[in-house]
């Protein structure tokens, strides 16, 4: 994990300028292998997506916040909270935490941002941060996100019918098909795409109305990432962490992993259950107030 006190001045500058900060050398080869070794019984091709956002030829280990402490940690990495800091209200929470493992033959993603479901209109502040950690390197050829510069600050007219492109429609293996070319979008990003190349422990921070997507695997390994996502305070998570990650397993988290999945308040009482802070749940005493 990165050391020493963050100064995230450089990097928050660039977030807000280009959409977007690479930085290499972030996560050491110790844990990376820790990461390998950890994600392996989830990577066994038994949950390939079932839509063409999720990819039929990529695997994703949802929730993975509540897969060990590892990952606990990596969550509330503090050059990462210093950046959520500088663009997210107090009491921020983790919306998404996954692994995303490319295979070959994966097809583009269709483009997108990942704040669009917040239909608030365009320009305007990202509802959200994310971070893409390379555990394999991002190369052209195996799938590296692939990112459009300055695309952060596009009106909802230059990016319009981009929620439209994604297709989550769920088919059978029989119906797959490779995700088509995006006729919305193609034409106006052209020239302005990039790939995201970074070296095995490096992590690319961007703001939620950054346009990016997972590239195509032409290799013939495997392309495995992590990616944890930030929200405001108050918009709701893509993830419901109260319900993917036993109560028990929370209760031994940090208080700052704890308040990320939502056992938190946005000032005065959003989050609150019966009108406690949800923190007293786990602190065993609950509400007073319990159903019979
Ligand atoms: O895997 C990647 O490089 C990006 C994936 C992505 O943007 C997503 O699934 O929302």
């Amino acid at each position: 994990m990165s050391t020493g006190k963050p100064d995230v001045g450089k990097e928050a500058a660039a977030i807000r300028d280009q959409g977007y900060v690479l930085i290499p050398d972030f996560l050491s080869p110790g844990q990376m292998s820790s990461i390998r070794e950890a994600l392996a019984p989830h990577l066994r091709r038994e949950h390939l997506g079932r839509n063409n956002f999720e990819g039929h030829e990529t695997e994703r280990v949802y929730s993975l916040v509540g897969l060990g402490k590892l990952f606990e940690d990596l969550a509330e990495e503090p050059r990462i909270m210093a950046l959520c800091d500088a663009f997210l209200e107090p009491n921020y929470l983790l919306t998404a935490s996954q692994a995303i493992c490319i295979h070959p033959g994966e097809s583009p993603q269709a483009f997108h941002t990942d704040d669009a479901f917040y239909r608030i209109p365009r320009p305007r502040p990202a509802v959200s941060l994310s971070t893409i950690y390379a555990i394999d390197p991002f190369t052209a050829e195996n799938g590296a996100t692939q990112i459009v510069p300055g695309s952060h600050a596009w009106s909802d007219p230059e990016l319009e019918n981009i929620l439209k492109a994604i297709d989550f429609e769920t088919r059978g293996p029989e119906e797959r098909r490779p995700r088509p070319p995006d006729p919305t979008i193609e034409g106006k990003i052209e020239g302005k795409v990039i790939d995201a190349t970074m070296p095995a422990g490096s992590v690319i921070v961007f703001l939620g109305t950054f346009l990016h997507r997972g590239g195509a695997n032409r290799s013939t390994a495997p392309r495995l990432a992590l990616s944890n996502q930030y929200c405001q305070p108050w918009a709701r998570q893509q993830e419901n962490y109260l319900m993917s990650i036993p109560r028990e397993r929370v209760r031994r988290m940090s208080p700052g992993v704890q308040s990320l999945l939502g056992y938190s308040i946005h000032p005065p009482f959003m989050g609150h259950v019966k009108g406690v802070h949800p923190r007293r749940l786990l602190e065993g005493g609950g509400t007073g107030r319990e159903m019979k």
